[in-house]
């Protein structure tokens, strides 16, 4: 495996950043997980446009354009052979000192790691998910926007460790309102009555690239979208649940802190939003 770093390849053993790194002593850093089906990368620039908005927000300068780096992990899929896979580019603030001041920090390095994922198992796909609702609350935007994907997921982490400890494989974090916000890395979906429900990104979310393609696809299908502040009521008694996010794709939930959602079985709804996304990302 050959790891892009700054504008040079390394083997596994061999990639290496600093301890002195700002994203190694603060997380202090941005990041974007990707997907490439048949050797293109799915929305690209979507993600390329978040990282930069990302780094925008938290004044970190990109060093390279972003037509370089489109290049860059095209480069880095090519040289590793990877057609199908899952692409981690991340940029940290760099090597600085043991302190805070990030204007320190003269020189961001741009990492890119192509690798194979498969975040759960595929009977997950067909049987769906159990998940149970974290005490682990999603962090508040006005500390630090959810919409910043940096590099640090304690918040996501201590959730889907709780997660872990009760034997499900993904949680849901509720806001600083109690309100549904989103899973640990993944966005939430539910169908009732004839309606697509999402939590807004005023719930404090992360607007989610796959997130944003279903959407897409919910109204390709002419389905009623609904993006609206959720309660947990509303998951347990919906048909149907899904999630979605770039490592997952699109994946059922059919128990949630022990109710069953509709009939127990991924909807139909969800097979048909799966299928569709499938098609999207297969041609
Ligand atoms: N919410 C959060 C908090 C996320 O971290 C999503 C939603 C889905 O966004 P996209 O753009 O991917 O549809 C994410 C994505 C992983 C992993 O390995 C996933 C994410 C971050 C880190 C790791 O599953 N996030």
């Amino acid at each position: 495996m050959k790891i892009y770093i700054s504008g040079d390849y390394f083997d596994k053993e061999n990639a290496k950043v600093s301890v002195f790194d700002h994203g190694f002593l603060y997380g202090d850093g941005i990041f974007e997980g990707m997907r490439s089906y048949n050797g293109k990368v799915f929305r690209l620039r979507d993600h390329l446009d978040r990282l930069w908005e990302s780094a925008k927000s938290i004044l970190l300068t990109i060093p390279i354009s972003a037509e370089a780096m489109e290049n860059a992990v095209n480069e880095t899929l090519q040289i590793n052979g990877i057609t199908n896979g899952y692409i981690r580019l991340i940029v940290t603030r760099g090597v600085g000192t043991l302190g805070l001041d990030a204007h320190l920090c003269q020189h961001p390095q741009v990492i890119i790691i192509a690798d194979h994922l498969a975040l759960y198992p595929k009977e997950f796909y067909e049987k769906g998910l159990e998940i149970i609702t974290a005490s682990t609350v999603r962090i508040n935007p006005a500390m630090l926007n959810p919409q910043i994907k940096s590099m640090n997921y304690l918040n996501n982490i201590l959730a889907k460790i709780e997660g872990h400890q009760a034997g499900c494989a993904e949680v849901l974090m509720l806001n600083s309102k109690g309100e549904v916000a989103e899973c640990s890395g993944d966005n939430i979906f539910i169908f009732k009555q004839n309606q697509l429900h999402t939590p807004s990104p005023d719930a404090g979310i992360l607007e989610g690239i796959t997130r944003r393609v279903v959407l897409e696809l919910a109204a390709e299908l002419g389905l009623n979208i609904k993006e609206c502040p959720m309660t947990r009521h509303d998951i347990y008694t919906a048909e149907e649940c899904f999630l979605t996010g770039s490592a997952a794709e699109l994946i059922p939930v059919v128990k949630l802190d022990g109710r069953i959602i509709g009939n127990g079985k991924p909807g139909s709804i969800t097979k048909k939003l799966l299928e569709l996304f499938r098609s999207k990302t297969t041609v």
